[in-house]
């Protein structure tokens, strides 16, 4: 990419508030049809591709499906790491995330100092992350080994989300989990927002543009969606009503 990921999102998010990112899982679809899907979420005005899943345990899929999709979108592609196995070069970035509330070191700090030389020698630009299961969980939380934090404690998702801005993480992800039944909310949004000064994501049970007003309107800056478009056919004109909504 002619201009470092980091640097488009950060003029994005300046000059349009909240952006909008699609997940693709190559667990759950094919490399063709997560290439298909990214295509139909560019035209829907997606920001950027993330690729990546609680369960992917094949590099070579993995890296399959990210080929793919920069061959047919101009978008940056993003990794979202579970593992080791997530590390290709052919993504222009990745999420270099810790997953700051699991009780095992292993997704802390452990798969990081395995896999940070790799990372360096791919040429990858790293974004780094701190990452906060919230609430339901799901896969994310329950492989992570994470001690979920309660929907409404967000006083609790304010102190990690601090500690990830004074480590100097200028990413924090609030994670309600994938095909979560509740999406993070509001108040544990805009309490994170308001005390830490890291670009704030926001995913996990978001299904339409109603909810990703909420989550803006809270004080997320990049919304994520990953299970809307693996369960719709029209992806062009869900992803559409998402991002212009935030945009308006
Ligand atoms: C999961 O937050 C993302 O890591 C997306 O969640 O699949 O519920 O959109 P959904």
């Amino acid at each position: 990419m002619a201009k470092h990921v980091e640097q488009l999102i950060q003029d994005k998010i300046k000059s349009e508030g909240c952006i909008h990112m699609t997940l693709l899982d190559p667990e759950k679809k094919s490399g063709y049809d997560c290439a298909i899907i990214a295509k139909n979420a560019e035209a829907g005005g997606t920001t950027a591709i993330m690729v990546g899943g609680s369960t992917v345990a094949s590099g070579v899929e993995m890296e399959d499906a990210v080929k793919r999709i920069k061959a047919v979108v101009k978008l940056p592609v993003i990794i979202f790491p579970n593992n080791l196995t997530s590390l290709t070069g052919a993504a222009d970035a990745i999420w270099f995330m810790s997953l700051l509330n699991s009780t095992n070191t292993y997704y802390v700090i452990d798969s990081q100092a395995i896999g940070a030389p790799m990372v360096k020698k791919l040429g990858l630009e790293a974004m780094p992350m701190g990452y906060i299961i919230v609430g339901y969980g799901g896969a994310a939380g329950y492989i992570g080994q994470a001690r979920v934090v309660p929907y409404d404690r967000p006083e609790l998702a304010v102190a990690y989300a601090s500690a990830a801005e004074l480590l100097g993480m200028r990413y924090i992800y609030l994670e309600a989990g994938s095909g979560a039944p509740q999406p993070v909310q509001p108040q544990m949004i805009s309490a994170v927002r308001k005390y830490c000064r890291s670009t704030l994501v926001v995913g996990g049970g978001i299904r339409d543009a109603k909810a990703a007003m909420t989550a803006k309107t809270a004080g997320a800056q990049i919304i994520v969606t990953g299970t809307l478009v693996e369960e719709e056919s029209k992806v062009t004109d869900r992803i559409a009503e998402i991002s212009s909504a935030l945009k308006a």
